[in-house]
């Protein structure tokens, strides 16, 4: 299996993220990635591609232009305004306010925002623009025959919407892997989404889609971010009717309760008869993961990666959380090692 990165990622890292009252050194940071990478080389991983530039017409197909100007010129828009530290939002349209975007950037950044913990800095986009362009490079692997790929992705991609940003993700890593799948001529591409956090954004980009089947395991809403999506009874709509499928779960689910929902979501997988399969991979479903609260040990990784295996389907991985940052290296590599067993 081949791993796309690239050393951009570290061109996003802000100074703090507000949790608990307090400002905190971010839980995504530059780390995760280097654990995953020594992961990889130590259990005998050789191949190591840097992306393609981007063919940013597949941003446009999963996300709005007037979100991609923003993401693009928010960084210079508050510079201008004459702040210097990273990004953040302090005002939302909320319940009963107008859902038009203002023009000054503290508008913006709540317009955009679907949660604040999320900071933008002045090369953000670099970042975001090369674990966009890693996932699109891996998808093209797999739609020109190979039969897996992993995209080391950094900043991950599954809370960003059609134009929302927020959970530390900006452009839909996932969404952009099941672009370049269909257009390479796949005709329907299921992303099963494990990361512990439900996908909101994957869900909401293809929410009235049928040639995209999105499944999640999560949290549930009520106890977990990102707290207003995730419930069960989220099933599509329009064309889309049927092919949004939620798994929320209780908190210290442990593994075989959380497998239950996997094995069914697999058997879903394979009667919606997807020709190819994206991973959602946050290994932040581990017991140790500092922020979310199921009870996955290290072993539970490598199994259900032997599980997603029996399906037979061309699978691209697409990194997503994960937050206990010494095992993260290892957990991730169980679940690629698991599927190719
Ligand atoms: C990609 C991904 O995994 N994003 C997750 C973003 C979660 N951000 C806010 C989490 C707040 C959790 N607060 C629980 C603290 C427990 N000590
Ligand atoms: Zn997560």
């Amino acid at each position: 299996m081949k791993t796309v990165y690239s050393p951009d990622h570290r061109f996003h890292f802000p100074q703090g993220e507000l949790s608990g009252g307090a400002f905190v050194r971010p839980f995504e940071c530059p780390e995760r990635w280097q654990y995953i990478v020594d992961a990889l080389k130590g259990s005998g991983y050789t191949e190591f591609l840097n992306p393609d530039a981007l063919d940013e017409s597949y941003l446009l197909n999963i996300h709005s232009a007037g979100y991609l100007d923003f993401l693009k010129t928010a960084w210079s828009q508050w510079q201008q305004a004459g702040f210097s530290g990273d990004a953040l939002p302090t005002v939302f349209p909320a319940r009963r306010m107008q859902q038009r975007e203002p023009v000054d950037i503290d508008g913006r950044l709540g317009y955009y925002a679907m949660a604040l913990e999320t900071a933008i800095t002045e090369t953000t986009w670099k970042a975001v623009y090369s674990s966009a362009a890693c996932a699109q490079t891996a998808a093209r692997l797999v739609a020109e025959g190979d039969a897996c790929a992993f995209s080391l992705c950094r900043p991950p991609g599954h809370h960003a919407a059609y134009d929302l940003y927020g959970g530390y993700c900006f452009i839909n890593n996932a969404a952009v892997a099941a672009e370049v799948l269909l257009a390479a001529g796949k005709q329907r591409v299921s992303i099963l989404d494990v990361d512990f956090h439900h996908g909101n954004g994957t869900q909401d980009i293809f929410y009235q889609r049928n040639d995209v089947q999105f499944l999640s395991l999560h949290g549930e809403p009520k106890e977990a971010f990102p707290h207003f999506l995730g419930y069960a009874d989220e099933i599509g709509e329009g064309a889309g009717e049927g092919f949004n499928i939620n798994y929320p779960l209780p908190r210290g689910c442990p593994y075989q309760q959380w497998l239950t929902a996997l094995d069914d979501a697999l058997d879903k997988v394979n009667q919606y008869d997807a020709d190819a399969l994206v991973i959602s991979l946050g290994v932040d479903t581990f017991e140790k993961d500092p922020i979310s609260f199921f009870k996955l040990k290290q072993d539970d990784f490598y199994d259900y990666g032997a599980r997603i295996a029996q399906l037979n389907k061309p699978t691209v991985f697409v990194m997503e959380g994960g937050y206990a940052v010494e095992e993260i290296g290892v957990n991730t590599v169980n679940v690629l090692n698991g599927f190719l067993k």
